[in-house]
């Protein structure tokens, strides 16, 4: 709401005011969507919290390396629009930790009323977050968390139990063998891993991992870093190939890599799935893996649920109502298997 000269109070639609503001400071246009001032290309964009109805939103989005965080990004922008009462400034970071403090420290300066991160690794954060401590700015983190000394830096986390995920493909597995009846067969399994030191390539490997541990036939060859993309899945899977002859379990830490190491395996003439074959399994549970497990190429998918944007809202609603907030919040998630991927398949939206 702004004030004229005479005192009254006029509402402008934002579009007109942004046009101004930017045509004034940058000599170019509005912005493709003026609730989502997406500064990817490397400068912060200038927000415009004029309008006191709208609640200002800095959001630091880990990168674009995946259909699941693609997904993820979409499922926020949604929530937080402008017709929902947000001003959205997002920020791509590239997978970058230092884009995303240069993002934070951005919308600090811009006076926002809520920031958003999704930490590409859980280290080094609490120096950035101290500042938007400072400037009494409440930081809730999406998807992956991190490692602080000192919980009060954040509200919430909104995610996933990436622990959980990892134990589920290990119980999943441990009744597969059991079913093929090679509960005490020699197992070697290779694991490609997401980003190193980020909660989901470390939660999941943890829970996976303590499963493995119970099954001393279980032999982990090796783990190795496909940084959550398909290229690198590529690159990792046929590496893996040219080291070891027996592989009997490949574990891709989400679906991008494990589409990689699908098309390494099958230029090596390598099939995966079937009886005799390298089981193959895979995370997320995006629709593309999800028709995948349905041909039985892959084995088991674990879903990760990049779907919380609206529960970030909800959340951030109730801290402008002034109501307390639950620390953490974990999304529903599922194991889809050949048996079950049929009923979910059609809905899936990423
Ligand atoms: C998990 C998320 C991971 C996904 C990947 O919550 O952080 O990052 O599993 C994405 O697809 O790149």
């Amino acid at each position: 709401m702004l004030i004229n000269n005479s005192g009254e109070k006029i509402r402008i639609k934002i579009t007109a005011l942004l046009t101004v503001i930017c045509v004034a400071l940058t000599g170019c246009g509005p912005f493709t969507d003026y609730s989502v001032a997406d500064v990817s290309t490397g400068d912060i964009g200038i927000g415009n919290m004029s309008d006191d109805a709208l609640v200002s939103v800095g959001f630091s989005q880990l990168g674009s390396e995946s259909t699941w965080r693609s997904a993820n990004t979409e499922s926020v922008k949604a929530a937080l629009s402008t017709d929902n009462g947000f001003f959205l400034i997002f920020d791509n970071a590239r997978q970058m930790q230092e884009k995303q403090f240069k993002a934070v420290r951005s919308f600090i300066s811009q006076r926002v009323d809520y920031i958003v991160i999704c930490p590409v690794i859980q280290e080094g954060w609490d120096v950035v977050l101290a500042e938007a401590k400072d400037a009494g700015i409440p930081v809730i983190l999406l998807d992956r968390n991190i490692s602080v000394n000192d919980d009060s830096m954040y509200t919430s986390f909104i995610g996933e139990d990436m622990y959980a995920e990892g134990a589920s493909a290990g119980k999943w597995l441990e009744e597969h063998f059991a079913n093929q009846g090679r509960s005490n067969d020699e197992i070697n399994i290779v694991v490609i891993e997401g980003t190193s030191g980020s909660s989901a390539q470390e939660g999941r490997a943890q829970g996976f991992g303590a499963i493995a541990a119970r099954n001393m036939n279980w032999n982990m060859v090796a783990s190795v870093n496909g940084e959550f993309t398909q290229a690198k899945g590529k690159e990792t899977m046929a590496r893996l190939l040219s080291e070891f002859e027996d592989i009997d379990v490949i574990v891709c830490q989400n679906d991008d890599m494990a589409f990689g190491a699908i098309e390494a395996l099958n230029e090596a003439g390598v099939k995966t799935g079937g009886i005799g074959e390298p089981v193959l399994i895979s995370f997320d549970g995006t629709k593309k893996a999800l028709e995948l497990v349905k041909e039985g190429v892959i084995n088991v998918d674990v879903e990760c649920n990049p779907n919380s944007g609206e529960l970030l809202a909800q959340i951030i609603n109730d801290l402008e109502a002034g109501n307390a907030v639950d620390k953490a919040y974990y999304m529903e998630e599922k194991v889809f298997t050949k048996e079950n991927v049929d009923e979910y398949i059609e809905d899936r939206n990423y």
